[in-house]
């Protein structure tokens, strides 16, 4: 599970990643959020590169307590280092599996409890979105972990705009079903599609974000496109890819990997080194491209922003 094969990097990534890095070395703490900013358009995120903006209070709080200290790791290792069953449960099987996965036209089916339900196209759900980086540790439940430069918008502000009703207490997320396109969906590798959930204030959490690019780049297949949710304080597998359906719901939802191993996967999946999974500890975690194992930090080191959605739960029960 934690080996990794060095392959050769494509030049054209070299040069892109190193800009990135240039930029936010040229630009200092303050340039990285302007860079965080800078995205005009979910659409176009290439156009990061040359337009400069302003980065809001918001931002900034976000990211600079989300992993600024951290170095991103490379394209190389983010978009070929996968969890993707769908496309095959080796690590490098998704990045070679999704070269010709259609992300476009694509349908978010909105439903349940909301004021708005409707099948979205992708572009009119998240027109009205500002883009914004978010510089975010991903820790796996398998103990590894990548530092990621995420392009999206925060979940809370389309929440917002489809307005669920009182009574919704979750949302769930769907990905796509397409055995036709995804080989691994043409095995019963777990009951498919993968569902995700969150409970509403998990939800509407400043951190959750809905992602759309990596690098200042559309997101590769590989990492979820075209829409992804990324949960920073959970492990990873809460970070749903290629979401087609997104329902408002009154009842805690089943999670995919919940409801193959119930005694291992929990509902709120949040990091916690001091809860074991019951086949392995998760007190540390190896970085990608690192060989000294690292601690795990309580809520992946997102403690001081998220730590009062649980204030009063037993974390081991609720795990
Ligand atoms: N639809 C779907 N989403 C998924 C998965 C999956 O197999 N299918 N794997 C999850 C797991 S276990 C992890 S660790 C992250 C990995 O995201 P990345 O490949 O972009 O780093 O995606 C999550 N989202
Ligand atoms: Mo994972």
């Amino acid at each position: 599970m934690l080996i990794r094969r060095r392959k050769p990097i494509p030049s054209s990534e070299i040069t892109d990643e190193r800009d990135y890095l240039d930029r936010r070395k040229f630009l200092g703490v303050a340039g990285s959020l302007g860079l965080a900013a800078a995205a005009s358009s979910i659409l176009a995120p290439s156009l990061l590169a040359c337009t400069p903006g302003e980065g809001s209070a918001d931002t900034l709080r976000s990211t600079s307590a989300s992993g600024l200290e951290d170095t991103p790791n490379s394209w190389e290792q983010i978009t070929t280092y996968n969890n993707f069953y769908e496309f095959g449960t080796d690590k490098e099987d998704p990045s070679r599996n999704s070269k010709e996965f259609r992300t476009r036209p694509w349908t978010v089916a909105v439903e349940g409890l909301v004021k708005k339900p409707a099948v979205y196209n992708l572009e009119d759900l998240i027109k009205p979105e500002r883009a914004e980086e978010r510089v975010y540790r991903l820790r796996c439940v398998e103990a590894w972990s990548l530092v990621i430069p995420w392009l999206g918008f925060p979940l809370a502000g389309m929440i917002k705009r489809l307005e669920p009703l009182p009574s919704a207490k979750f949302v769930e997320f769907e990905t796509i079903y397409d055995p036709k396109q995804m080989p691994g969906q043409r095995r019963e590798i777990i009951p498919w599609p993968y569902r995700e959930g969150l409970r509403m204030d998990e939800a509407m959490h400043p951190l959750t974000f809905m992602v759309t690019g990596l690098y200042g780049k559309t997101l590769p297949n590989q990492n979820g496109a075209p829409l992804r949710l990324v949960v920073p304080w959970k492990y990873g597998f809460k970070g749903i890819k290629s979401i087609v359906k997104i329902r408002f719901v009154e009842k805690q939802p089943l999670n995919s990997w919940q409801q193959i191993a119930p005694d291992e996967y929990g509902f709120y999946a949040n990091v916690n080194p001091e809860v074991d999974h019951p086949r392995w500890s998760q007190a540390k975690e190896r970085r990608i491209g690192e060989f000294k194992r690292r601690d795990t930090l309580m809520f992946n080191g997102y403690a001081d922003e998220v730590a009062s959605l649980y204030s009063g739960m037993d974390l081991r029960r609720n795990f």
